[in-house]
């Protein structure tokens, strides 16, 4: 250890921290993760590549919520109130009735060794935990703030030891960082019992940057998880000088897209436009099949209903449900982040424990089929998932996991046209078992499972070696997705494979070998349904792809007798829950803007907006229309609803087509947000093209 080192270490000893300086990269790296590679914030792909790698490997990780708010526990004040972690904000605490909370902080049970040990028993590979959540209390030892737990009876550093205890593990410690802050006095906004003064942004990111130096220089954290990105005072640009200023700490490290504004809702994932973070972050669900391949995402989620402890919370998820959770999850080529929230004494609840147990018993078994694996090659699997890794050579190992054994017994792969390496497959917990057989059924392979193969109640794994990367063929490619077109154009049909063929009709019967004809195009020139299907050596594969075409008149422009720039908007308030509500509302105020934007709107929350006048279009074509909104949205043109994005929700976009003629036509836009993030944005893609732009400025006319 150089002499600073040991100079840090001898001075966070003296001050009762602990000896987690600046951590030695070296000998504790687990040898079997790929290594963390520092990289620049102009990172090439294949830069990222080696950035994410250790983290894709793990796949699954422990999260940790701790705090202050294990002690009331969902009570105060005697009454059962819930809000775990949130208690503060649900029971409306003033922060002074709150922050002393910390004097009773002495969780004399935690013991971070344990809570490592449960976390690399389970199979997870990383833990994430909780430096400092909404309520601002800090588990570690900050030069920044007294709210910490050097305030506390305790005064151990939580983070220092639990990360000391992680590395000694082999689990990459990681860091919760919230930017929501309740009791910093510069935090902004406000709760609203909050009656103490002032409150300063900059002052506050300035706070939150200087702490986060501090975190990652002492404890070298692998991933840091922000979060309460939601409310409007943190911005885009906090988010992205937030991402830069921690990878220019420390360039390995690993962001979330929470420290951004880009987050779309609980869905998690990143929209377009630039925002920062390396992967999305799903939480409390997991996305339907069919992610863009390369997308990186991390679904958290509770084992019961809360993040924070409450004893009361005993809806707890079972063991065969979160095994399955997790395969699922890695089956689409997601990370899995299932949470623990630790009592008042630092132990985990016997539930928890149990259910880390009993998966831990599963991975055991079966890790291999999880970690370093990458998502399935199948849009779906009736009994079940796959997962799949590289084999030296150029092969591919499947994981089939059967959830579900079919009646017969067999394991039917459908469309996988790729050969098996061995005539035979395997448990993968019981490899010397002897083979199970693998036939090809046209374009499927079927592996049989003999009678009497002991079948894990939660999950059996098989294992399959193909000579190759898994061919699978869906179904053909269509260039064009359904839809409305003024002039004839040429729709492409693509094979998956130059072994595969294609047949296609126009009259809405089904496709077959024989009588579908084979062109790789087809003219679109009148209103027709395309139906397309695959088919190997004369047998079909997959199902029939269907498209429909409809042949339209574009909508005349209108002549208004008076044109300015600009679009008319009004302002209603009320706690709308879709758009409809604005018609009953008072007008608030009234108003012309540049575009349609959120520059006029009155308060936060509770509010609607209206938008009226015309859009300019270039040319005569179908054009398409997108919202993407927090809350609801509609758009109107003529009085054709084109875009339908009503109802509450998080960030969202929906997007739809409309045929035009040249000019001016008029449009409406009605929106409204109820409570939290807000946001709304119109776009609008040319004839032919499926990207979406922002509207110029000067296409807005009243
Ligand atoms: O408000 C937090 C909540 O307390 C918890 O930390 C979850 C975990 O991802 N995130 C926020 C809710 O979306």
């Amino acid at each position: 250890m150089t002499l600073h080192a040991t100079l840090l270490v001898f001075v966070l000893a003296a001050t009762g921290r602990s000896a987690a300086a600046a951590p030695p990269e070296t000998g504790w790296w687990p040898a079997d993760l790929p290594p963390r590679v520092a990289t620049p914030l102009d990172e090439t792909e294949d830069q990222r590549r080696a950035r994410m790698a250790w983290w894709r490997e793990a796949r699954f990780g422990m999260f940790i919520h701790w705090g202050l708010y294990a002690i009331p526990g969902g009570y105060w004040e005697g009454r059962r109130t819930g809000g775990a972690e949130w208690i503060l904000n649900s029971v409306k605490i003033h922060p002074d009735d709150y922050m002393p909370l910390r004097f009773q902080f002495d969780p004399v049970d935690f013991d971070p060794t344990e809570w490592a040990m449960i976390a690399k028993n389970a199979g997870m590979r990383y833990l994430v935990v909780t430096s400092k959540h909404h309520d601002g209390f800090c588990l570690w030892p900050s030069e920044f703030t007294e709210f910490d737990v050097d305030g506390t009876p305790f005064e151990r550093d939580v983070i220092g030891e639990l990360f000391d205890a992680c590395r000694a593990e082999g689990v990459v410690p990681c860091l919760y960082h919230s930017i929501m802050d309740w009791t910093h006095p510069d935090y902004l906004p406000r709760r609203a019992w909050d009656d103490r003064p002032g409150g300063d942004h900059e002052r506050y990111v300035r706070h939150m940057h200087r702490q986060l130096e501090e975190l990652i220089d002492r404890y070298g954290p692998g991933v840091l998880w922000f979060d309460g990105e939601w409310e409007g005072t943190w911005t885009h640009a906090d988010g992205q000088r937030t991402y830069d200023l921690v990878r220019g700490i420390d360039p390995r490290i690993i962001v979330n897209n929470r420290v951004d504004t880009g987050r779309t809702g609980m869905a998690g994932l990143t929209r377009e436009g630039g925002y920062r973070g390396d992967f999305g972050t799903p939480e409390q669900e997991i996305p339907a099949t069919g992610l863009p391949r390369g997308v990186d995402w991390e679904t958290c989620m509770t084992m019961n209903r809360s993040w924070g402890y409450q004893s009361f919370d005993v809806a707890y998820k079972t063991t065969s449900d979160l095994v399955r959770k997790l395969v699922d999850i890695a089956s689409k080529g997601g990370n899995f982040l299932l949470n623990v929230g630790p009592d008042e004494r630092g132990r985990f609840p016997a539930e928890a424990r149990k259910r880390l147990a009993g998966g831990g018993r599963w991975m055991a078994m079966n890790a291999e089929s999880i970690h370093g694996t990458n998502g399935s090659p199948f849009a779906d699997l009736p009994w079940g998932r796959c997962t799949r890794s590289s084999l030296p050579g150029g092969g591919e190992r499947l994981y089939l996991h059967v959830f579900d054994p079919p009646a017969n017994n067999a394991i039917r792969l459908p469309g996988l046209l790729t050969e098996p390496a061995h005539r035979a497959a395997y448990l993968l917990s019981d490899p010397g078992r002897g083979g199970m057989a693998v036939e090809r059924d046209g374009a499927d392979l079927v592996v049989s499972l003999p009678d009497g193969t002991p079948l894990d109640p939660i999950d059996t794994v098989l294992v399959l070696d193909l000579v190759a990367p898994a061919l699978v063929v869906e179904g053909p490619s269509i260039a064009i997705e359904s839809g409305i077109f003024v002039d004839p154009f040429a729709v492409a049909i693509g094979s998956p494979d130059p072994s595969v063929e294609v047949r296609s009709t126009t009259d809405g019967s089904d496709p077959t070998f024989d009588d579908g004809f084979d062109s790789d195009r087809i003219d679109v020139d009148r209103t027709m349904t395309v139906r397309t299907r695959c088919f190997f050596e004369g047998v079909p594969v997959g199902g029939v792809v269907e498209r429909r075409y409809e042949k339209v008149d574009p909508i005349a422009a209108v002549q208004p007798f008076a044109i300015r720039d600009g679009i008319a908007w009004r302002t209603f308030l009320g706690a709308f829950e879709s758009v409809s509500a604005l018609a009953d509302a008072d007008v608030e105020s009234e108003g012309v803007a540049s575009r349609v934007d959120l520059s006029m709107q009155p308060r936060d929350e509770n509010f609607g907006v209206t938008f009226t006048g015309f859009v300019e279009i270039p040319s005569t074509g179908v054009w398409g229309f997108s919202l993407d909104s927090d809350d609801g949205s509609t758009l109107r043109i003529h009085d054709s609803l084109v875009v339908d994005n009503d109802g509450l929700h998080s960030a969202l976009e929906k997007s739809g087509a409309i045929a035009l003629e040249a000019g001016l036509h008029p449009i409406r836009i009605d929106y409204f947000e109820a409570t939290g993030q807000d946001d709304l944005i119109l776009k609008w893609s040319r004839p032919g093209s499926d990207t979406f732009v922002r509207i110029p400025v000067e296409r807005f006319k009243r």
